[in-house]
Parts: C-alpha cells; structure tokens; sequence
C-alpha cells in the first residue's frame, strides 16, 4: 500500500527529557486510538494529554499527542505526533504499541519521501531536510534552511517558466514554418535561449561554494616539522586533538576534524608536512599529506615566525587556494599574519582570512543567495545548458525549429528531473494558452 501507516522515533535514542514519535498514513489515527486513551482527532493541531497504553493494556507512559488530518501535515497524510518521555525504555516501548497497533516501522527518511509523493516538498526541499539536520555550523544551516524555504525551489520555477516560455514560442514557429513575419522573429527566440542559458550557468557557478557549504570545506595544514602546524591544528579547533611535541616528526597520520571558522563548515586536516626524511614512517606520512593536500580547498602554511618562505613550501602553495600563517608569534613578535598558538593572539585574524578565502563574496553570512548544493544539482544543470547551447545552431536563419524544441524540451526535463517535478500537460496547457495556435 502507498500509504500504509508507518510509525517511528522522531528524536534521537538515549537519555533525553522528551522523546517524539511520529506515526503516519491511512489509518494512522486507528492506530493511535488504540494506544492513546481517549484519542480524538479534533482539535487538530493542538497538543492534548494522554496515557498511553500498550497491547496488554498496561499504561506506558503520560504524554502529548496532536494530530495532523491530512493534508495538512508534514507528511500529507493523516499525521499523530505523541511526545513521550525520552531516555530507552518508553519510546521503545511506545513504538513497539503503535506497532502492535498496526503501524510499520518506518524506513530512513520514508517521512520526507511520502511529503514528496503528496506534493508537500519538492526534491529539493527534501535534500534540504537532510542537510539542515546535518548541518553543523550556522551557515550550513542557513543555506538549508533557505533551500527548504524554497528558495532555490523558486529560481529553478523561473527558469522552467522561462523554458516552457520558449517551447511555445517555438511551438508556433513549427506550427506556421517560414512565415517571415510571424508574431516573433526566429533571432529573438535565439536572443531568449541564450539569455535562459546564461541565467543556469549563473546558478551553475554558485555550485563550488554551495558544495563547499554543504559538505564543509577541506583545510590543511602544511608546513615543515615543528613549524606549529599541529599547536595551530588544535588552537583552531580549541581542543587538544592532535599531539605536540618539540620532536620534529611527531605527526604521521592525518587528523580530521570538522569545525566553524566564523560560522562556516570547515574540515581541518593536520598533516605531517612535507618534508624530506630517512625515516619510512616518516615518508608515510609524507605520502599521506600529499593526498590530503591534493584534495584541500585551501593550504595553511605555517611557516615560524619571520624565516624566508623556501622555495619547496612556496611550491606547495603554487596554483592553489592558500594562506601563510607566520607561526609563535609569542616567540617572534607580531605582523599582519602572525598567529600564536601558545597565547591566541591572531587566531581571529586567522580565520576571518580563512573564511575569506574559502567563501569569498559569501563570506556575508545575511546575504547567501540561493545556489545549489550538490553534484546532482550540478550535473542537471549542465545538461540544461548543452541543450539549451545544442539548440542555438537550429535558431539561425534557415534552422529547423523542429531540432530547436526538441533541445529546449531536453533542457526543462533536467530541470524537472532536479526539482522532481515532470508535468508535460503543463508545457502543452501553456503553448496553447498564450498563442491560441488553434485559431
Ligand atoms: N611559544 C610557542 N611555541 C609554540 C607555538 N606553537 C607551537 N609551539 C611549539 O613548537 C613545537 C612544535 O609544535 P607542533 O605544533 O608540534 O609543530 P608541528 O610539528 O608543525 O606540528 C612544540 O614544542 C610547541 O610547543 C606557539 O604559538 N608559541
Ligand atoms: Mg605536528
């Protein structure tokens, strides 16, 4: 069944004050009825105390429950929430009633997936859900949060319309071929197409950062041994994650660590650095900063206090985001990107320069357009604009329109595909509309 009831912890298990079960689909109120003493279903939408008992009729627990009749809930369906006390037992024994009742157990996000079936969230929405419960630091969640807002929601619409917009125009063009003077010049239409297509690959170019957003951005640490790289590495994260040592060489492995520099995600990597030794540990760790590095979004050289840059540490920072951090400047006194470890001076300085360089123009945190997040998202859009670039060479004089249209169609198809929406009726409703090409 589509929409059998289906029953789940909405918080996560363990000790907690509050715990939230959600159960949902047809049926979902019989469900509930048979656990929640004295269960209604109006008023909707207003918590109600009540026990709740479980198959044998023993009471598990006094509780709140509301109801959500569909389609006014998150799902779409018919919706009870019942609040509960947290920590193992309860919940556990709360949903092993509302099983018994007759509700299945809930698959990962099978929530989110329904409220996508009954139209309430597109996929893109959907995509946001996940991300604004993943999100770690404030901007993440911002950008989730517009996402599920609609925001981007709202310019791929623009687009769309701006595509069904030209398969009408087109649609007359192949309707009444050659006709000079038609209502719209074949030059315009490819006026149009272009403009469309420069408008995706705007979106397009908001991928880098909205990616980098999404999943944090990879900051590794480089320099030589003792260089500070480490101190830094844990000045930054404000915890001792990684080990110091005054012995050159103490760290081998790459330490990751995720953390917020000025409210953006950023995945800090200690290294070992990259310099020559005899030592085979120490070349492990070598080869090791170097697949780290190869992937960083951006290279912090720590470089102590005021000796010359060298020409190998130059190399690493060559043809790639990077930042100089003149390191233990307790010890050597203070310049424009002096940053001590030992007393904190600079930190601040540091990462303002970090956040910077990572998130550039959005460094903004109030002014975040909408972008896009993903490589799904990405790949979607690319393959609307080669067809939108695909459709040009037909829109010259003498193209075939036919060809033209059947690129444009391509394009509104990625563009549905990426916000799961595909409605040919509505392509047809509009080309008939606007242009009475029946007439
Ligand atoms: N005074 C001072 N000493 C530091 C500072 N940062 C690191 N050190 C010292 O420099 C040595 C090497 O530091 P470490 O972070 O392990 O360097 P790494 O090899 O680049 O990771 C250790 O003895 C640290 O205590 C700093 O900001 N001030
Ligand atoms: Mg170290």
């Amino acid at each position: 069944m589509l929409a059998d009831p289906i029953v789940a912890l909405a918080t996560p298990p363990g000790r907690s004050a509050l715990a939230v079960v959600r159960v949902s689909g047809e049926g979902a109120f019989a469900v509930a009825r048979r656990v929640i003493a004295g269960f209604r279903p109006d008023p909707p939408r207003r918590a109600t105390l009540a026990t709740f008992r479980a198959a044998d009729g023993t009471s598990i627990d006094r509780g709140l429950y509301t109801v959500f009749p569909a389609p006014a809930s998150y799902t779409g369906d018919d919706l009870v929430e019942l609040s509960c006390h947290g920590g193992l037992a309860v919940p556990a024994r709360l949903v092993a009633a509302l099983e018994a009742a007759g509700a299945r157990a809930a698959a990962p996000g099978e929530f989110t997936r329904r409220a996508v079936l009954n139209g309430k969230l597109d996929l893109l929405q959907a995509e946001a859900v996940g991300d604004l419960i993943d999100a770690t630091a404030p901007a993440q969640a911002r950008a989730a949060l517009a996402q599920l807002e609609g925001g981007l929601s709202r310019r791929l619409a623009q687009l769309r319309s701006a595509l069904i917009d030209l398969q009408a125009l087109l649609g007359y063009e192949i309707d009444f071929p050659g006709e000079d003077d038609g209502p719209v010049p074949l030059e315009r239409i490819a006026a149009e197409t272009g403009s469309v297509r420069e408008r995706i690959e705007h979106l397009l170019a908001t991928a880098p950062a909205g990616e980098r957003l999404r999943e944090g951005a990879l900051v590794v640490l480089a320099g030589r041994p003792n260089a500070g790289k480490s101190s830094l590495f844990n000045a930054l994260l404000g915890s001792e994650r990684a080990l110091v040592t005054e012995v050159a060489g103490t760290t081998r492995d790459a330490i990751e660590a995720p953390t917020d520099v000025m409210g953006w995600p950023v995945r800090l990597v200690d290294t070992a650095g990259l310099w020559d030794s005899a030592d085979p540990i120490d070349r492990l760790g070598v080869g090791v900063s170097r697949r780290w590095l190869a992937a960083a979004d951006l290279v912090l050289l720590c470089v102590e206090g005021h000796r010359p840059v060298g020409e190998d540490e130059a190399d690493v920072l060559r043809g790639r985001a990077g930042l100089v951090a003149r390191t233990k400047s307790d010890l050597h006194g203070a310049g424009a990107d002096a940053v001590s470890a030992e007393t904190g001076a600079g930190l601040d300085t540091l990462r303002t320069r970090i956040a910077a360089e990572l998130f550039g123009s959005r460094a903004a945190l109030a002014d975040l357009e909408p972008g896009i997040s993903r490589e799904r998202h990405r790949t979607a859009l690319a393959r609307a604009r080669d067809a939108l670039e695909a459709a040009v060479p037909h829109l010259a004089p003498g193209g075939e329109a036919v060809l033209a249209a059947h690129h444009v169609r391509e394009a509104a198809s990625a563009l549905d595909e990426m916000v799961g929406t595909i409605d040919v009726d509505e392509v047809l409703g509009r080309v008939f509309a606007s242009f009475c090409v029946g007439k």
